[in-house]
């Protein structure tokens, strides 16, 4: 017989408060979806963000519609005292349009390449050994062209999602609606994806746009495209774009079945439409798998996971859905 021993008080008591998300960019109209993790003294963790008070409504941060906030989340356990985490939400407003890079007309010397941490899983970066420094090359195949509308004529800035890894990277050649072509040259280095703006502003109604990017230096990727009236300082990937051809509805309710709970081995993430991220988080919030699901059944090798918690995250156009599964 085994007699086990449990220290009681160390399994009620709570430790910590963990929010996977305490700086939170969003648009007016747009949602995020928060998991609130409790540490216990044992070592224990448990997810506690439908039990948690939050200074907002529960657990929506949805009513505030303009402007920054702090939202108090707090937690108690059974025994000992209640912890707090603190979220910081900057709400901005807005018009204007996103356009995934790999999306648009493509010309042929570009390519389309996949990329865990772009948007919508692809970039697209001009073939090496394309440079065109003096002028646009003013060609299709070297050109990529995107069309949008605009809800109200206003003046809009171009924001681009890129990675531009040297001064040799860092540039590309723009054109709205046929006119002629500015560089953009001396882009914001960086060897992640970082959102960044053309200074020079457009002036824009809500007729049909079209907006033509050359290539200049090879090396410089583009993810993804951001034409505001308003602007803000995103650091995720930003809204859901409108002109890929994946089924854009608004109509879609995700669903996402995960098998067998408790796992040993193999994952089974059966979602009920794709595209869409999946992500498992450890008890103790880190990210520990991504993949960009394009199937309906995904099958995870779990097997060298460490036993405990894991929360598994699927994302589709901007729906998020969390199941819960024990690693034996
Ligand atoms: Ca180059
Ligand atoms: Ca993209």
């Amino acid at each position: 017989m085994n007699l086990i021993i449990k220290n009681i008080k160390s399994e009620l008591t709570l430790s910590q408060l963990h929010v996977d998300n305490t700086e939170i960019e969003l648009l007016a109209g747009s949602s995020e979806t928060l998991m609130v993790t409790a540490k216990f003294v044992d070592g224990h963790f448990e997810e506690v963000t439908q039990k948690a008070s939050y200074e907002n409504s529960n657990p929506k941060v949805d009513t505030i519609t303009e402007g920054e906030a702090d939202i108090t989340i707090t937690y108690q356990g059974d025994l000992g005292e209640a912890q707090s985490v603190t979220i910081h939400v900057n709400v901005s407003v807005g018009a204007g349009v996103w356009l995934e890079a790999e999306c648009g007309t493509v010309g042929s010397l570009w390519n389309i390449n996949t990329n865990n941490t772009a948007s919508n899983g692809k970039y697209v970066t001009i073939q090496s050994g394309n440079n065109s420094t003096d002028a646009a090359p003013s060609y299709a195949s070297g050109q990529l062209s995107y069309t949008f509308d605009l809800p109200a004529s206003d003046t809009y800035t171009l924001y681009l999602r890129v990675i531009c890894p040297s001064p040799d990277d860092d540039s590309f050649w723009l054109s709205m609606d046929g006119g002629s072509f500015a560089m953009w040259n001396g882009i914001t280095g960086s060897s992640s994806w970082t959102w960044t703006y053309f200074p020079t502003t457009y002036q824009l109604s809500t007729e049909t746009h079209t907006l033509t990017i050359d290539y200049r230096e090879d090396g410089a990727r583009l993810d993804k495209i951001w034409i505001t009236n308003a602007g803000a300082d995103i650091t995720n990937e930003g809204a859901d774009a409108r002109n890929c051809n994946t089924a854009l509805r608004d109509d879609i309710v995700q669903d996402m079945e995960v098998f067998p709970n408790p796992v040993k081995h193999e994952l089974n993430i059966l979602l009920s439409h794709v595209p869409a991220d999946i992500r498992i988080f450890s008890s103790d919030g880190k990210e520990v798998f991504f993949q960009h699901a394009n199937s309906l059944i995904t099958c995870i090798d779990m097997a060298h996971y460490h036993p405990g918690l894991y929360f598994i995250k699927s994302n589709i156009q901007g729906q998020t859905l969390v199941r819960k599964i024990f690693k034996d």
